[in-house]
């Protein structure tokens, strides 16, 4: 009963604090921001295979290939060279833990494509890692106004444990959708499955639907 009106008044502070445009109530915010299954951290944890690769800027290479008009493999330089890209994030481990507002600085993934242009055909990538870490997704799901290549995490250079120099950010999917350590990007018009994928978890990852096995 107690517990009952507490809640109940402060849905009402809610209610007015949305009328005169003020901001969510953090307690309120978890309701409509949180996927089903997932708990709020304010810690960055790590996952991995076990093995954090170590690549030395001058010898980091992405290579993108595959069913593109104009295949590429960039250099430190190169991808230095692209439009910058800023993008605020939430992230959602399939593990159960999620991340608010993540500030994610890099190359957009639409304008990866704008420069290889893939062929018509082309209806699913392939990304792999520096570790060997694989991850596949529809090209329609990268070709989206929030994937990046970052290189960037809340201001600072992207750290080796978070997946730098480069990782893939795609924050409509569970994050193990988004490979660190990126060195290859291949289109195709086969769905290969990946790392994870082929050990039982979701082809589709999607958080909202608590979309999380095979
Ligand atoms: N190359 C590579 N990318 C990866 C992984 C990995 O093991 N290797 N793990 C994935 C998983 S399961 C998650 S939850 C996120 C974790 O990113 P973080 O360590 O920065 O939190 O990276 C994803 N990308
Ligand atoms: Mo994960």
């Amino acid at each position: 009963m107690e517990q009952n009106e507490r809640l109940i008044k402060t849905k009402e502070q809610w209610a007015k604090a949305r009328r005169g445009g003020e901001e969510r109530e953090v307690f309120f915010e978890g309701d409509h921001r949180l996927p089903p299954g997932q708990h709020l951290v304010e810690t960055f944890p790590v996952l991995d295979l076990g093995f954090k690769p170590d690549i030395p800027l001058a010898e980091w290479r992405l290579t993108v290939g595959g069913f593109v008009t104009n295949p590429l493999t960039w250099t430190w330089e190169d991808f230095m060279a692209q439009p910058p890209f800023r993008d605020i994030s939430d992230f959602h481990c399939v593990t159960s833990w999620s991340r608010y507002d993540n500030e994610w600085e890099g190359v957009s993934f639409t304008h990866l494509l704008s420069v290889v242009q893939p062929l018509t055909l082309a209806k699913f990538v392939l990304f792999k890692s520096y570790d060997e870490y694989t991850t596949n997704l529809p090209l329609d799901a990268c070709d989206d106004a929030d994937v990046l290549l970052a290189h960037k995490w809340n201001g600072k250079p992207l750290t080796k444990e978070h997946g730098g120099p480069v990782r893939v950010i795609v924050p409509k999917r569970y994050a193990w959708k988004g490979a660190k350590w990126i060195k290859e990007i291949t289109f195709s018009d086969r769905d290969v499955k990946g790392f994870w994928e082929v050990r039982g978890y979701s082809n589709t990852a999607l958080p909202w639907q608590n979309d999380r096995y095979g």
